[in-house]
């Protein structure tokens, strides 16, 4: 039964309409933004929208940077009940050709750069409306909203109606849409709100992109929960975080962010004085670098655990051990288990599968009935491809992945779409693309490839690389050998691979 009150938008109008004069926004450039401001700039923004005919349960595929008017626009999308679906500005053409016709969104909203690329590749894909918008209103679609009288309306919606659209690559090569409701999003963000103990004052240092379910749900839901001050960075770069820091009770981030921190000369306790939470995310935080932070600053990051498909699952505790190396508990409401390929729960402290339940967990993937029929059990757990232990007390451990899937800077990278390209480059006769360990990235991408004869020049594989994927996604080495190891079934032991070269990015450096 569709409900104005079961829209995500009015959960957070609830709580930041009683304190409208507060700050929201802090721009990099010292620009502000009240909460009452936010709430009629996207009022704007869903005036436009409902202008262009988008009515509940139509996509709006969003590639910009990141910016006031970019989040005003996500909370318009959620006012008109669209779901919004964002995209990595990495992203190339041809990626981005994928996505709209997958998604067929009704409207496309891209940086003002781009357009004259991506226009004629969205009316391939048939979509109706491109706008730009860049990072101040200019002669784009922030300054076409300013121009809308503001609608005030919240769609009604069924909570398991859909707010967002995350698209997450796959093992397959075909990266798949993960649907989201309003009830999934602010069960999670309601959640976080509570167990990470948001409090009056706190204010949230976002240097995240908001592209993806860590910037954009995680740290920009609870913060508008709390009706809490945001200093909004368009990007991360140590040296303003540190900085920023002094004005902040609260930092969200990759585990880069904070071996970059620490990379910074005679960074300490005097930076982090007002900072009462860091918490840590999307890729595993070594040991090392969590005893390091703490050794530098007397804090112990907080680190939780959490993907596109159910936003987070387990956190270590506000109160209590924040043990390093673990990922703490599951969510309360969350049920997680680790389980065999059979479904069978392990006997506790066993490696097995983590498999999620509960309301966290998203609506499938968009239109691949074969892909949910594989990924979820009957009673509705999600298994995550994530390899786990969990203990008596039910602390989880992720100790590797059943997927393959590499991890660099918080990024998702998946093998197979990058095995895809550089096998179809003249005379490669096959490649197999592994993550080894990167000092800043976590994990850096190396591609091991077969010849048919010589070993083909960088530049060409370079070429097809950028033809096809985002730069983030490239291997930054290629190592040229006999054949793949295999196994006795044929397959390529990656394991094997990741073992030889696992010190080909010993001496990179940030960005390298
Ligand atoms: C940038 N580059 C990367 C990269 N980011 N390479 C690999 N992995 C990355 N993550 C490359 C660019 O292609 C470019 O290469 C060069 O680095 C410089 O680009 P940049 O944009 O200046 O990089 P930088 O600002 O240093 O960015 C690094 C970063 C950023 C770590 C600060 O990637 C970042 O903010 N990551 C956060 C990702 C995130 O939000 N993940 C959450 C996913 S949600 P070239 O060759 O072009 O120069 C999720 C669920 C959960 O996972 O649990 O949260
Ligand atoms: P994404 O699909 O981008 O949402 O990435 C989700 C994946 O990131 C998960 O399936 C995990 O493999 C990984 N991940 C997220 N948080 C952590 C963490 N704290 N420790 C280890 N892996 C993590």
């Amino acid at each position: 039964m569709p409900r104005v009150t079961a829209n995500l938008y009015a959960l957070f109008a609830e709580r930041f309409r009683p304190r409208a004069e507060r700050t929201c926004f802090v721009a990099a450039d010292g620009a502000t933004w009240t909460y009452g401001d936010v709430d009629e700039l996207s009022a704007r923004f869903a005036a436009m929208l409902r202008a262009a005919g988008v009515a509940p349960g139509d996509r709006v595929v969003v590639q910009v940077d990141k910016s006031v008017g970019a989040a005003a626009l996500y909370l318009g999308c959620l006012r008109a009940g669209a779901a919004y679906t964002p995209l990595n500005t990495a992203y190339t053409p041809d990626e981005v050709a994928y996505f709209l016709g997958d998604a067929e969104p009704k409207v496309f909203v891209c940086r003002p750069q781009d357009r004259g690329g991506l226009a004629p590749i969205a009316e391939t894909a048939g979509v109706a409306d491109v706008w730009a918008l860049g990072i101040q209103p200019g002669a784009d679609a922030w300054a076409d909203a300013l121009g809308h009288a503001p609608d005030h309306a919240v769609a009604a919606v069924a909570s398991d109606d859909l707010a967002a659209i995350c698209y997450t690559s796959g093992t397959t090569g075909r990266s798949k849409g993960a649907m989201l409701s309003h009830a999934n999003l602010s069960s999670n963000a309601l959640a976080l709100h509570n167990i990470w103990g948001f409090e009056d004052g706190d204010v949230l240092l976002h240097a995240l992109p908001i592209f993806h379910v860590h910037g954009l749900f995680v740290a920009l839901h609870t913060a508008l929960l709390n009706a809490s001050t945001m200093i909004f960075l368009p990007s991360f770069d140590a040296r303003d975080v540190r900085k920023r820091l002094r004005e902040a009770t609260i930092l969200m981030g990759v585990p880069t962010y904070y071996a970059r921190l620490l990379a910074e000369p005679d960074f300490g306790a005097d930076d982090c004085a007002g900072v009462r939470l860091f918490i840590s995310g999307s890729a595993p935080l070594t040991a090392q670098a969590s005893d390091a932070f703490f050794a530098r600053t007397g804090q112990r990051i907080l680190e939780r655990y959490g993907m596109t498909e159910a936003g987070m699952i387990t956190s270590n505790p506000l109160d209590g051990d924040r043990v390093a190396g673990t990922v703490g508990f599951a969510l309360p409401e969350v049920e997680v288990r680790v389980c065999g390929d059979d479904g069978a729960e392990r006997p506790r402290g066993d490696v097995g599968v983590l498999e999620v339940k509960g309301p966290n967990v998203f609506q499938g993937y968009w239109r691949m009935p074969e892909k949910n029929a594989e990924d979820f059990r009957a009673d509705g757990g999600f298994i995550t491809g994530d390899l786990a232990t969990m203990d008596e007390s039910g602390r989880v451990a992720i100790v590797g992945r059943a997927k393959d899937l590499i991890i660099a800077g918080g990024y998702n990278i998946y093998p197979k779409e990058i095995e895809a390209v550089l096998d179809a480059v003249p005379g490669v006769r096959e490649s197999a693309v592994v993550g080894v360990p990167h000092p800043d990235m976590g994990e850096g991408v190396l591609a091991a490839l077969v010849a048919d004869a010589a070993p083909v020049a960088d530049a060409d594989l370079q070429a097809a690389l950028d033809a096809k994927l985002a730069r983030f996604k490239h291997p930054r080495r290629f190592a040229w050998v006999d054949a793949l190891p295999r196994n006795a079934m044929g397959k390529v032991q990656k394991n094997a691979l990741r073992e030889r070269f696992k010190a080909a990015y010993a001496a990179a450096s940030a960005g390298e």
